[in-house]
């Protein structure tokens, strides 16, 4: 008896192993991610978990990223020859990277202020820093009372943290309308916020220039209440900025369409070398009356790359809709990173707390527009010299960091495989990546790759 009740239940338990088993063949339960696309099914968990050394092997590659995933293939490339004109960062004539000295006097300031501690900023960073950084950014006339405002991680982080904001308190649409072309990162940001993301008219590739009736035509037929990113200055990658009356058609639009324009501002005083003048785009359209979001950057400006300095503001219509604002940036930040860091924005402080310093880095600020210029300049008068026939005068119209060239991709390509010199693939150089040392062999292979094609392209039906 005894022994046939033992039989019996092993033969149970053998059975329901078996119907077990058929079951997960016949109905695998199955999850697909839908950010990576990856599929498991309870089979592989099974055998994933039999084999720790299994467990991540459905990670897909990720793509390198558009503009760093270049800079890393050069940093990696061999060739002595190698040309960076990659990333949009400051290099000096001899092609290196550049602390500013006020940078560096106000970091030697820091370090002998017994008063610097490494506290936790609170979760709106330092207010002290935001409040200068707007007054730059916005003027000294600048309606600081009702402009909410908090650091964040460098531009990036601000246009995080303003798209978090967008999506979740927009009254109207939820589409955010990016310049055609523009920096690449724009897309993904504002996707991952939850926002559409939509294009206007902005570069006419086929004539090498602003496509001014395209973007106010497209700006116009946006549905009300959409979200316009702007550039405040220096435009890229297209190096093409809107005149002021330009300028002032695009307020309109936005005004009758009752748009929201969200600046974004990287390159504060890279346009004309001047950084009160390059602010002019934002504050003018804030004394036009627009709703104004700002992301701001001094990655570039004040040479602080990896500082990740920066802040982001909403120009709200009162004292109390900025106070209900900020308390909302707080509960979008505090779960993304609790706090920012203090070093970068104690630098730009101290700078722009010393009226000596403040002059200091406004002259070193113009001299690296200054460089650029010049090199923008002698890349074209290059050009000729090595025998280009094409019109290059786009490239001496278009100002701040980047030239945008016209090449096609594959002239990119080639110019990478063949002559080592790294690019983006939209035909961008980083004007400032050029110097007396490798002008005339950037301009020989730019010569070399375009000589014979063309570098306009149609216009997009
Ligand atoms: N906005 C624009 C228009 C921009 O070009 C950059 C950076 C940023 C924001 C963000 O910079 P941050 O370092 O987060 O303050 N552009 C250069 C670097 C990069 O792609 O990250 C570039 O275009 O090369």
């Amino acid at each position: 008896m005894m022994m046939n009740h033992r039989l019996w239940s092993l033969l149970f338990v053998f059975i329901n192993l078996l119907i077990g088993l058929t079951l997960a063949e016949a109905f695998p339960v199955t999850r697909t991610d839908s950010t990576t696309g990856t599929t498991t099914n309870n089979n592989d968990a099974n055998s994933v978990f039999s084999n720790n050394n299994k467990l991540w092997d459905n990670v897909p590659q990720g793509p390198p990223d558009a503009i760093l995933g270049i800079a890393q293939a050069f940093r990696a490339c061999q060739d002595p020859k190698k040309v960076n004109v990659c990333v949009g960062a400051y290099r000096t004539a001899e092609g290196l990277p550049w602390v500013l000295p006020s940078v560096r006097i106000a970091e030697e300031r820091m370090l002998l202020n017994r008063n610097e501690n490494k506290e936790y900023l609170p979760i709106e960073g330092d207010q002290e820093y935001v409040e200068k950084a707007l007054t730059f950014a916005y003027g000294i006339d600048a309606p600081l009372d009702r402009i909410a405002g908090v650091q964040t991680l460098s531009g990036t982080g601000a246009c995080r943290v303003g798209g978090e904001f967008l999506a979740a308190f927009t009254p109207f649409q939820k589409i955010i309308y990016i310049p055609d072309p523009s920096w690449g990162n724009h897309h993904k940001i504002f996707k991952e916020c939850g926002l559409q993301t939509e294009t206007y008219r902005y570069y006419d590739r086929s004539k090498n220039g602003l496509d001014f009736e395209g973007m106010v035509e497209d700006i116009r037929n946006a549905p009300t209440g959409s979200i316009i990113l702007l550039h405040a200055c220096a435009h890229n990658p297209t190096g093409c900025d809107p005149t002021p009356d330009q300028w002032k058609q695009i307020y309109q639009t936005i005004l009758d369409r009752q748009h929201i324009a969200f600046f974004d501002s990287a390159y504060q005083g890279f346009a004309s070398g001047d950084s009160e003048q390059d602010a002019s785009a934002l504050r003018n359209a804030v004394k036009a009356g627009l709703p104004v979001l700002l992301a701001q950057s001094f990655a570039k400006n004040f040479g602080l790359y990896g500082e990740r300095a920066g802040t982001l503001s909403v120009v709200a219509g009162n004292a109390q809709q900025k106070d209900l604002i900020l308390s909302q940036l707080k509960c979008i930040i505090r779960p993304m990173y609790s706090s920012p860091p203090r070093h970068g924005s104690s630098i730009v402080k101290t700078v722009l707390n010393d009226p000596d310093l403040t002059s200091q880095y406004y002259d070193e600020c113009a001299s690296m527009a200054k460089r650029i210029l010049d090199m923008r300049t002698k890349l074209v008068t290059k050009l000729h010299e090595v025998g280009s026939q094409h019109d290059w005068s786009h490239v001496t119209h278009q100002i701040g960091m980047f030239a945008f060239t016209g090449m096609s991709p594959e002239m990119c390509d080639q110019l990478t495989s063949e002559y080592s010199i790294y690019l983006t693939r939209d035909g961008r150089i980083s004007v400032a990546g050029l110097n007396d040392n490798n002008l005339e062999y950037v301009a020989k292979a730019v010569h070399a790759v375009t000589d014979g094609k063309s570098i306009t392209s149609p216009t997009k039906e």
